[in-house]
């Protein structure tokens, strides 16, 4: 695939809000001095059109229960999560500071920023689940969908849709070359999870060079086999075509979706755009000034956010999440009216039933000759402190059952 100069369809907005996220991330990984620019300068245009035009979440209320869950696998491209963050304003869990302020940005990769390297979940709201090693997300994902399924059988009735969120991936040649992802696509696709989009990066580099040297199988037909429904995407910076292909996994019932998207890493890079060098260290000031060039920008100014841009966000995923937010409240509550039994127990779900780690006591277990199965003692463990978690030990079942 050859580099466009120009996104096709985006309008001056879009592209402005596009070519900040790429800027943005590229002035945080040079002022850290270390850090991965070239894929966020990629995938902008991919997590923006899904934020923009799909995902339901309210910025104002991180912790709604039923909003879209947006999971970047591939960790290393946390910049681009971190600028989607600020720029969408999302607030802290519980209060109205920004969850990324622009001087978080400025701070990234530095000692206690809410900008670690990798996302971390508990530190910064916006971020869904921890990431970093690749497939992990992915494997998070399929567990956030069956969630998703699960909650919508036990408490949807008709009428009062409580529980339909989708959840979003983004992931790389290294989240797909791992077991966990192979695994709990497997899984995902024998679930017939309709509610779960994986979005590939197919840039064909990894951190190491081309993927020629050790990643040549189809993906497509992989996942086919899998029983997931597949897309593709010839351009990521054809925002009108990740719009049809996001479309079709809305539109699909059955099957779990996948959507190739062929990208090049550090697009608008002088030099590095295509290459492995702008995967995981500063490009240089003269590639940044490059890259700006090339984006139509000022090659002087760094940490610039144009005032139309979050205002963009606002107006686009910051309306449609809040709306959808209000109407969930008002379904909440016709619930608790006609359903007051299920709505308790839908009440218990707070994150304050789970204690943290320590606050209880873990029960004995007494030695006995033949040992005892892992997942009865674990469930014993952590029922307590998470009285809804739910949780499989397929292989342990598998040999209770044979002995
Ligand atoms: C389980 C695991 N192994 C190794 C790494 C180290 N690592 C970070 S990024 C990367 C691969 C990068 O290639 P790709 O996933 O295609 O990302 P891209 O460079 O295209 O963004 C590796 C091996 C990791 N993060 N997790
Ligand atoms: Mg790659």
């Amino acid at each position: 695939m050859t580099q466009p100069t120009v996104a096709p369809q985006a309008s001056d907005v879009d592209q402005l809000a596009i070519d900040t996220i790429r800027t943005l991330s590229m002035d945080a990984v040079e002022a850290a001095k270390s850090g991965h620019p070239g894929t966020p300068m990629a995938l902008a245009p991919v997590a923006y059109t899904v934020w923009k035009e799909f995902l339901r979440y309210d910025p104002a209320d991180p912790t709604w229960p039923n909003r879209d869950r947006f999971v970047l696998s591939c960790g290393h491209a946390s910049m681009l999560l971190y600028a989607l963050i600020h720029l969408a304003g999302i607030r802290r869990a519980g209060g109205d500071a920004a969850a990324v302020s622009l001087d978080d940005i400025r701070s990234f990769r530095q000692l206690d920023s809410v900008c670690a390297g990798h996302p971390e979940h508990h530190m910064t709201s916006g971020i869904e689940t921890t990431t970093g090693p690749l497939g992990q997300g992915c494997g998070n994902s399929v567990g956030m969908a069956i969630a998703s399924k699960w909650l919508a059988a036990r408490y949807n009735r008709p009428g009062q849709e409580l529980f339909d969120f989708d959840t979003y991936v983004l992931c790389s040649d290294g989240d797909l070359m791992e077991g966990v992802a192979a695994e709990a696509a497997s899984l995902a696709g024998h679930l017939k999870l309709s509610n779960l989009c994986w979005i590939y990066d197919d840039n064909r580099i990894t951190i190491e060079g081309d993927t020629d040297l050790a990643f040549s199988e189809d993906v497509a037909m992989r996942f086919r086999g899998l029983g997931w429904h597949v897309e593709h995407v010839d351009d990521a910076n054809d925002t009108a075509a990740l719009a049809r292909a996001l479309t079709a996994f809305k539109a699909e019932a059955n099957k779990p979706t996948l959507v190739i998207v062929k990208s090049v890493i550090g697009y608008g890079a002088p030099t590095k755009a295509g290459s492995h060098s702008s995967h995981g260290a500063p490009l240089g000031a003269d590639e940044v000034r490059g890259a700006k060039e090339t984006y139509g920008w000022s090659p002087d100014a760094s940490f610039v956010v144009p005032a139309e841009v979050p205002q963009r966000f606002t107006e686009t995923l910051g309306t449609r999440g809040h709306a959808c937010r209000d109407a969930w409240q008002t379904v909440l509550a016709e619930h608790a009216q006609s359903h007051p039994e299920l709505a308790k127990e839908l009440g218990s779900f707070s994150p304050a039933r789970c204690l943290p780690a320590g606050s209880r006591r873990s029960p004995t277990f007494p030695r006995t000759p033949r040992g005892s199965p892992a997942a009865s003692p674990a469930g014993r463990c952590s029922r307590p402190s998470a009285p809804r978690c739910r949780g499989w030990s397929a292989a342990l079942l598998i040999l209770r059952h044979r002995r």
